[in-house]
């Protein structure tokens, strides 16, 4: 049940080429579970050249973007939407920064990733990019859950 004052909410999560090739997207899946978030869509899936551009066309100009459109190709990738209070910044908590060297104990990326291109998990940053994410991925899903 939704109403207009409720904070539940849905986020895209992508466990990176590197989690896959790894065999933990259980463990990683376990993690948003235990924490609360629902997991409402999921697909495992090889993102072609043009939608990795597409989907991070955000940091087109940065001097990374040819690495991470490289790495994000590179094996398959599993999407999932994420659904509960608070999904969007909790997700982000749960995966830590985007450095694993930086990234708190006991966050995804703190166990699992190696380095800041392959750092396991990507998560939608706010309620505008997971609206935009949800749609890229599963366009048949309502991002406010009705
Ligand atoms: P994501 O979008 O994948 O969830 O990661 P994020 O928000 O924590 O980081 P963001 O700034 O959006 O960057 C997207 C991805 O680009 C790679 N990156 N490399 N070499 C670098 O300085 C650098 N900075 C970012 C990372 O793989 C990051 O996840
Ligand atoms: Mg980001």
């Amino acid at each position: 049940e939704f109403s207009s004052m409720s904070t539940i909410e849905r986020t895209l999560s992508i466990i990176k080429p590197d989690a896959v090739a790894k065999n933990v997207i259980g463990q990683i899946v376990s993690r948003f579970e235990q924490a609360g978030l629902k997991v409402v869509a999921a697909r495992l899936t090889q993102l072609s050249r043009a939608e990795a551009e597409r989907f991070y066309a955000v940091h087109s100009a940065r001097p990374f973007f040819k690495d991470l459109v490289d790495f994000m190709i590179s094996g398959p990738v599993f999407v999932q939407v994420l659904e509960g209070e608070n999904a969007i910044l909790k997700n982000r908590d749960l995966m830590g920064a985007t450095d694993p060297k930086k990234a708190e104990k006991g966050t995804i990326r703190a166990d699992f990733a190696d380095s800041i291109d392959a750092n396991a998990v990507h998560g939608s940053d706010a309620p505008e990019t997971a609206a935009v994410e949800v749609a890229f991925f599963f366009p048949q899903i309502d991002v406010h859950g009705r």
